[in-house]
């Protein structure tokens, strides 16, 4: 990989490269060179970002966004620049790959150690949110067209459920029944947008517990990463999806279904984080319709893991046969369990907004 890092601008010579974190998408790895310099180095995944140029774009007007809110170099992430003053490379085999500094002393936790955690998620993205206000939104690129649009998400499923392109269409009845009798609610946050009752804003899309950057001692928020999906969205979505991943009770890939389930005590204290540093900018409504993104980005995520598995694993990382069908059914089984506290979810809402 040596001609690839000798083309970034970096400080020193690198001596090590080893793969490096867990996400599903692109390929990352940590560089460190002989001055003790390290650097993140990521393989940008093209099949999935179809223009990465675009993506790039983003990602580097939105770095320097946050950088002028907040100079810290820990608090945001930056771009370092390749020989040519350019933001990524493509290789001779047409990968693309970009290069990041390391925030050091920070850590991402796949999995939360105390309700603490969700609380300081919610911290993160609710300063990301906050931080990106005033970002103009129509300069950015969108990077996957209907990214959380959960009805086309739908439409793809029903495309892989006629196709069987990896003929598995046989093994996954019930869980096909459980998806396509929620397919009726899974318009109601988009609707509720078309129709301007909720606003778009420039929202991170993936808001994964293991996007959040912390500080290894304090456990506070650094920053917020894999900032590839940027794009004009919900704010339900934004939370939606970090409920879903950092208040279940088990990791998305859990094989023992029992283990699932939602943790009212981290629901409460990520939407106390959240909505303590940016309920203000909010409308009524989205707050009110928060449970709802946390519902449905559940549901969709169920929809896009079983629509992976029937096309035979084409889009998400896997690392064993049935991957994403584990992904699907942990997602349904914590739909369901949201459908059983739903009353509570919208009460707790309530409750913080009143504090
Ligand atoms: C992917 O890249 P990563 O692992 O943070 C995916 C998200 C899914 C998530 C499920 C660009 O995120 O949308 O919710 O996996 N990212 C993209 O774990 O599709
Ligand atoms: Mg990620």
């Amino acid at each position: 990989m040596k001609h690839l890092y000798q083309q970034f601008c970096l400080d020193g010579l690198p001596i090590a490269c080893t793969p490096f974190g867990g996400g599903h998408i692109n390929h990352t790895f940590l560089v460190v060179t002989n001055r003790a310099r390290l650097y993140i180095l990521q393989e940008i995944n093209s099949h999935v970002f179809k223009d990465v140029p675009g993506l790039m774009d983003n990602l580097t007007a939105v770095c320097a966004h946050l950088r002028r809110k907040d100079n810290d170099p820990r608090h945001s992430l930056s771009v370092v620049p390749t020989l040519d003053g350019r933001s990524f490379i493509t290789g001779e085999d047409g990968r693309f790959w970009r290069m990041l500094d390391y925030v050091l002393d920070g850590i991402c936790l796949d999995a939360p150690e105390s309700a603490d955690d969700l609380y300081q998620s919610g911290v993160a993205f609710g300063m990301f949110q906050n931080q990106l206000a005033d970002f103009p939104a129509e300069t950015l690129h969108e990077t996957i067209p209907h990214f959380h649009d959960t009805p086309d998400r739908y439409r793809q499923l029903r495309e892989a459920i006629c196709a069987d392109r990896a003929g598995r269409l046989h093994e996954v009845g019930p869980e096909i029944d459980a998806l396509l009798s929620r397919e009726d609610e899974a318009g109601f946050l988009t609707a509720l947008c078309q129709s301007g009752e909720l606003p778009l804003r420039v929202t991170h899309n993936d808001t994964k517990l293991n996007n959040v950057m912390l500080d290894a001692a304090t456990k506070t928020p650094l920053c917020v990463m894999d900032l590839d999906t940027v794009m004009p969205g919900l704010v339900a979505h934004d939370f939606g999806d970090a409920i879903r991943f950092g208040a279940s009770t088990a990791a998305e890939d859990e094989t023992d279904l029992d283990k699932v389930s939602l943790s009212i005590e981290r629901y409460q204290a990520f939407t106390s984080g959240f909505l303590t540093t940016c309920g203000k900018r909010l409308t009524a409504r989205e707050i009110e319709t928060l449970p709802w993104g946390a519902r449905l980005m559940t549901l969709e995520n169920a929809v896009r893991f079983m629509t992976d598995y029937l096309n035979g694993d084409m889009y998400f990382h896997i690392s064993r046969p049935t991957h994403n069908l584990d992904r699907c059914r942990t997602q349904l089984r914590l739909v369901k369990d949201m459908e059983q506290k739903w009353d509570e979810m919208n009460a707790i809402v309530q409750e913080i907004l009143a504090e």
